[in-house]
């Protein structure tokens, strides 16, 4: 770690000035996200010439654009496609990923699914909303059943997308969803995923009130906030009840947000099995050439 800042210098050492303001609402979750990357990349001594930043389009994907480093704003969905081709043409760099969760679990859905199966080694910062936010309030995949948005207007119907349950499946080395008003929780995860070699997937569950909390009647600011922490219940504690619970105490939990880490494995990322089948055939050409050669 290097020498100890305060969250102003941490943001004078980070932000591209020029940018600011940002195009956020009061009360959006996704400035947040911005401070907690900070300070994972202070606390990890990180090079900023070593990172590179990644995003589609959407509120969320404006991030890189205020970060003083190299970034791709790219186009809606595409993040990660993009975000592979930097890791491809230079494995060294520190890949991190700004998305929505209409830009990842929507219209980027399949490259989702790709990058987390390869385990491709990028830090994917999921800022779920449970809405289409920039363009005014559509329904998400990741929108709980009975919603209103837009498109939605009578609720809705369909059942969401649990996309951290998906990364897990898809055998992803890194897997977390914490929501963004606990500072401390997502900054630790951020680390870890850099830190981790294969595809780190960290879901932060960042308010919007402009076009989410208002439709739904989540009142002012401070009451859509809290209602992330009322309704979301770390892993652990979800399991104890519902093996050891009462059925009440079952029935309570049940629609709640699982939070906390769902998967921190160490396996190798798809460049660094990349880099070993390269190895391997060198080392036959090699044995044919000096079989050759006899
Ligand atoms: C190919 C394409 N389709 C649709 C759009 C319009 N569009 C821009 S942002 C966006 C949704 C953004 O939602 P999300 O990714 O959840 O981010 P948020 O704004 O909520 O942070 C859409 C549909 C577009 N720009 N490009
Ligand atoms: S529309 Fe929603 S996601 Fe976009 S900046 Fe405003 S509060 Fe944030």
């Amino acid at each position: 770690m290097t020498e100890m800042i305060d969250a102003e210098q941490l943001r004078k050492k980070y932000l591209r000035d020029g940018m600011l303001p940002t195009i956020f609402c009061n009360g959006c979750g996704h400035g947040n996200a911005i401070d907690y990357t900070f300070w994972a990349i202070e606390e990890l001594g990180l090079d900023m010439d070593k990172v590179a930043f990644a995003s589609g389009i959407g509120c969320s994907s404006r991030i890189p654009g205020y970060i003083n480093a190299d970034g791709l704003h790219t186009t809606h969905g595409r993040a990660l496609a993009f975000a592979t081709g930097i890791k491809a043409a230079n494995p060294e760099l520190h890949v991190i990923v700004f998305t929505g969760d209409g830009d990842c679990a929507g219209i980027g859905g399949n490259h989702f699914i790709h990058a987390a199966r390869r385990n491709i080694d990028m830090t994917v910062l999921l800022l779920n909303n449970f809405i289409y936010g920039m363009t005014g309030g559509q329904l998400a995949p990741t929108a709980p059943k009975g919603s209103i948005a837009t498109t939605s207007p009578y609720g809705n119907i369909e059942e969401a997308f649990n996309i951290c349950e998906l990364a897990k499946a898809l055998g992803a080395a890194y897997v977390a969803r914490w929501p963004i008003s606990y500072p401390y929780q997502p900054i630790k995860s951020i680390k870890e995923g850099i830190q981790n070699r294969g595809f780190a997937l960290i879901e932060l569950m960042s308010p919007c009130p402009t076009a989410y909390g208002r439709r739904n009647k989540l009142g002012k600011i401070e009451s859509l906030w809290k209602w992330y922490e009322d309704n979301t219940i770390l892993i652990e504690e979800y399991e104890r009840i519902m093996d050891y619970g009462t059925e009440e105490e079952r029935k309570n939990v049940k629609g709640m947000f699982q939070i906390g880490v769902f998967q921190n494995v160490k396996k190798a990322g798809f460049f660094e099995e990349y880099d070993k089948l390269v190895q391997r055939l060198i080392e036959k050409d090699d044995a044919k050439f000096k079989g050759g050669s006899k």
